[in-house]
């Protein structure tokens, strides 16, 4: 398990040069699905847990608390504040067993791991639906400060957003990797302290008003 720590950043036309120019060398072009489930009450999407198949894998991205001993000094605080992080879960016997926590309501009694490991079955057992889906193209770029990636993603219902991401093992160094990404920010020339809106809020608040009202109101999205 891996703990995802990222910036977003608005981009347009002139980003992808603006990289280049910094020395940023283009490392990957990929187009891929994703597809995103929850249960009809929203209870995962509810707790900012986010369970989706991205090219046939199962991953969950799941909350995490914010080490106190991150933050230094106010500047850095702001800085960090426009910085999510995630956990980033890739086993299914992992995935299977927190969304199981989560949502006991809907498991039958009785039910053993072994009997989740039905890929098809799991999702229905679960009651889960599948509320989003949508291609993204993305362009990733490596810089030369190591472990920083920049992704610039453009997703089929028409909304582009940049990501600066560094991948913490866990236990490692969080402060580290926000330090990272408060550099590239600079070099990018980010400005503005507001949180840019990732894919998934732009495609609730258009598509699923009703999903968006409710995590707006418990201050997930
Ligand atoms: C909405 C959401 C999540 C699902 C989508 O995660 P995101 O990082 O936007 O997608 P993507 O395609 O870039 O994933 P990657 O390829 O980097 O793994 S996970 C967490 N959220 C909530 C959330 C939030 N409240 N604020 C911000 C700035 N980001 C995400």
């Amino acid at each position: 398990m891996c703990l995802e720590v990222e910036r977003k950043f608005l981009c347009n036309d002139e980003t992808q040069k603006t990289l280049e120019e910094m020395g940023a060398v283009c490392v990957a072009q990929r187009q891929f699905q994703d597809q995103y489930f929850d249960t009809p009450k929203f209870d995962l999407t509810l707790k900012d847990m986010w369970l989706r198949k991205r090219k046939g894998c199962w991953e969950l991205k799941c909350p995490t608390t914010v080490d106190t001993t991150e933050q230094t000094s106010g500047e850095q605080s702001e800085a960090a504040a426009l910085c999510s992080r995630y956990k980033e879960i890739t086993s299914l016997p992992e995935i299977q067993r927190r969304v199981k926590e989560v949502i006991q309501e809907f498991c039958e009694e009785g039910e053993t791991s072994s009997s989740l490991e039905d890929e098809e079955s799991w999702v229905s057992k679960m009651s889960l639906l599948c509320f989003a889906e949508f291609t993204t193209m993305r362009l990733s770029f490596a810089l030369e400060e190591e472990g920083v990636q920049i992704d610039l993603d453009r997703a089929d219902f028409g909304y582009s957003v940049g990501e600066i991401e560094v991948l913490v093992p866990e236990g490692g160094d969080v402060q580290c990797a926000l330090e990272k990404i408060e550099r590239t920010a600079r070099k990018l020339g980010l400005t503005g302290d507001q949180r840019v809106e990732g894919k998934m809020h732009v495609y609730l608040g258009r598509y699923h008003p009703e999903h968006y009202a409710k995590l707006q109101s418990e201050h997930i999205l």
